[in-house]
């Protein structure tokens, strides 16, 4: 059977400062989709990049002492390092100052105007410059005689200019049938709810352009106006995709996209703005749009103000790449915020890395290759304790799938983690090494069951920790495209005759 298409998408992020931990986030959490669709024999794009026009990059440029453009060639490449520090295996980086989005957004912006949904007038309301969005007057606080987003606690400011406006407010019962008929389109269901209920209050048109600067792209025909950073920016998507020639084939592969992954201070602009924009223009939206939590530290929210924020390339740095992959996913709740610490983080690695993983990997590795001489064959059936442990795999890797097409990697890794547990207790129970003398046959069983085990754990964890599970299967000498999840349908991964390489230390102890 053909497998779906799937293009997956990271937000493309503000050049406007060093990337943090929510940057590394997001961009993990989608590399994770990407790769785990990859092994299960989908095609996939998976993109990222950066977004680089409005007042906040304009002003980032100007306190660094730099030409907007000079700036963000600068910081893109931070963060184009970024995805190579985190092991991203992204099939793209789109930068919004490339000229291929430049045709897109023009593109796009056209077919509104053609469409009747953009209109001249002037904008009176409040702006926020840090989330680089308009506020209602009832989302605004007074505090020490400065005003502030209720939604974000970013400081906004008055702007009164002549704007284009997208006659959003026509796009309410549209939009609210869209989510009604695609009930997955916006997941967790809470953030779906969310949005629903906000939609539900009327929306209103929105401010598309501005005049009050300079740094963006102009509107088609009307210098004096650059496009609204935020219609600018999600248009990367299409972009990408080399959009507007939409007979192009990245474009008839790709288009809708299968997932935004974006957190959930984003939502209104990916769950309203972008699907009401793409119905307009006559554009299918995208299938979904996933919004995370926040990532906090302690009860607090990171920032550079509060001095609490952990630096992803010094955590990569000191403890490795996969180990903050790991403990990222797997302890930060995907839906609501999580909190994260460097006790937890080394925590994480000993219980679950360290002890469990590493452990089951090392000890059979270490057992086969100085008693067995890398080579085990199984000659005997099933025994029962065998086939329990068998059954008890199943019973866990039954609901994987769903767990992935609903983005619960939570509870993915959690059932994954516990594979490896019950392996480790069966290796405990079984005593392998006292049956060398004895009973070599069933010996054989056991390790052979064991190193199954561990390829079946590996191919499952690999979308999660790449380079450590990779050592793995090479070690296991498993043939690249063996490396999918197609044992999930009952199939074995090893044959009966099983020659492995020597396994170095995959995760050292954090004492
Ligand atoms: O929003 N915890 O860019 P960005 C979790 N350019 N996620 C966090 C976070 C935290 N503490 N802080 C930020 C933008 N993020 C736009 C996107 S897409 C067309 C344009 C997440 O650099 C944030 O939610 O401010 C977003 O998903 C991503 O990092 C990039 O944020």
């Amino acid at each position: 059977m053909k497998k779906n298409n799937f293009y997956i998408t990271t937000p493309i992020y503000y050049p406007s400062g060093n990337p943090h931990m929510g940057h590394a986030y997001s961009s993990i959490f989608a590399d994770v989709f990407a790769r785990y669709m990859r092994n299960d024999n989908h095609k996939v794009y998976f993109l990222t990049g950066t977004d680089e026009h409005g007042l906040k990059i304009q002003k980032a440029a100007e306190k660094d002492g730099l030409e907007p453009l000079k700036y963000c060639d600068k910081l893109s490449k931070v963060f184009m390092d970024l995805t190579n520090q985190l092991n991203l295996s992204n099939d793209d980086f789109i930068r919004t100052t490339e000229k291929r989005h430049y045709k897109s957004v023009n593109d796009l912006w056209n077919r509104l105007e053609k469409s009747g949904d953009i209109y001249l007038s002037k904008y009176k309301g409040w702006y926020s410059v840090s989330d680089e969005a308009y506020y209602n007057e009832d989302e605004i606080i007074e505090k020490n005689g400065k005003k502030f987003s209720t939604f974000s606690g970013s400081p906004v400011e008055w702007v009164e200019e002549e704007s284009f406006f997208f006659k959003l407010s026509n796009w309410t019962d549209k939009l609210l049938e869209f989510y009604y008929k695609n009930k997955n389109f916006i997941l967790p269901v809470s953030r779906r709810n969310e949005v629903i209920n906000f939609v539900k209050t009327g929306l209103k048109d929105l401010s598309i352009s501005r005049t009050s600067f300079t740094w963006g792209i102009k509107v088609p025909n009307n210098a004096k106006h650059v496009i609204y950073v935020w219609l600018d920016a999600l248009t990367n998507y299409l972009s990408a995709l080399n959009f507007p020639d939409e007979k192009n084939n990245l474009y008839k592969d790709f288009w809708p996209a299968s997932l935004h992954i974006i957190g959930k201070d984003i939502l209104r602009f990916h769950a309203i703005y972008w699907p009401a924009f793409l119905l307009a223009a006559g554009i299918q939206p995208p299938k979904r749009v996933f919004g995370h939590g926040w990532i906090l530290s302690g009860d607090e929210k990171m920032s550079k103000s509060k001095g609490n924020i952990l630096n992803p390339i010094e955590i990569i740095s000191t403890y490795g790449v996969d180990q903050l992959r790991y403990y990222l996913m797997k302890e930060v709740s995907h839906g609501s915020d999580g909190s994260i610490s460097l006790k937890n983080l080394e925590n994480c690695i000993n219980s679950d890395l360290a002890n469990n993983y590493g452990n089951l990997c090392q000890r059979i590795f270490s057992f086969v290759s100085n008693n067995c001489n890398g080579t085990i064959i199984k000659t005997l059936k099933e025994s029962k304790s065998d086939l329990n442990l068998i059954k008890e795999t199943q019973k866990l890797t039954k609901n994987l799938r769903t767990e992935m097409d609903t983005q619960n990697l939570n509870n993915y890794i959690k059932s994954v983690i516990n594979i490896s547990f019950l392996t480790n207790k069966y290796i405990n129970d079984e005593e392998p090494w006292k049956l060398k003398k004895e009973n070599i046959e069933k010996m054989n069983n056991i390790l052979h069951l064991s190193l199954e085990q561990i390829a079946k754990i590996s191919i499952l964890l690999n979308p999660i920790i790449p380079l450590s599970t990779s050592k793995v299967l090479d070690a296991l000498n498993i043939d690249k495209k063996s490396r999918n999840l197609s044992f999930l349908d009952g199939e074995n991964i090893l044959s009966k005759n099983v020659k492995i390489n020597n396994l170095k230390i995959l995760f050292k102890k954090i004492i």
